[in-house]
């Protein structure tokens, strides 16, 4: 009798991870699907609907004028490639209402940080650093101080990718580039929350 070959064996893992991917598996089904521990809250939003319940910023851009070819996937890699990048937010100020969402595609080495209503650029502290050789790429802004959403490290592959961010409450909520070198280039935007 043939014993199983490991592409066999590598066959059965492989049908066994998808059916546990999709949820197809012997487990009893519980019979209230609200009843589990721990995620009531998760789950008792209030519809938003309309043209406010959510706004698309790009964070960063790719240039075209001079062209710009970044086939077969420049500057997706790491670390920073020193390719030519937009460093601004557009728009520089995004409308929403409160408890809507804004999604952050981010084109590039960048780091979105969200600072509470009413913060100013000049209120981030640039002496919080995060930098090699902690970190491996160019310097990071690390003020706590009334921040409330810092992203994923830029070094995170791929670097082009979406961030969504809620916001619950209004007011007008600072947005910048943590990458210190963008920061100082101007690289800040807002979301402005209405009730
Ligand atoms: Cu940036």
């Amino acid at each position: 009798m043939a014993k199983p070959t490991r592409r066999d064996l590598l066959k059965v893992a492989g049908a066994g991870s998808l059916a546990a991917g999709f949820g197809i598996t012997d487990m009893p089904v519980p019979k209230s699907s609200k009843a589990k521990a721990g995620d009531k809250d998760e789950h008792k939003h209030e519809k938003v609907d309309g043209p406010l319940a959510n706004a698309t910023v790009s964070f960063g851009a790719w240039p075209t004028d001079p062209p710009l070819n970044r086939f077969p996937n420049l500057g997706a890699g790491l670390p920073p490639t020193g390719l030519p990048n937009v460093h601004q937010l557009i728009p520089f100020e995004a409308k929403i209402k409160a408890g809507g969402s804004v999604n952050f595609i981010i084109a590039g080495y960048h780091q979105v940080l969200v600072y509470d209503d009413g913060t100013v650029p000049s209120d981030i502290d640039k002496t919080m650093l995060i930098g090699p050789p902690a970190h491996g790429g160019p310097d990071l802004i690390n003020d706590p101080s009334n921040r409330i959403y810092r992203g994923l490290d830029p070094l995170v592959f791929p670097q082009d990718r979406v961030e969504v961010v809620h916001f619950s409450k209004p007011g007008k909520y600072l947005v910048i580039c943590g990458v210190l070198l963008h920061f100082n280039d101007g690289m800040v935007g807002y979301v402005r929350v209405e009730k």
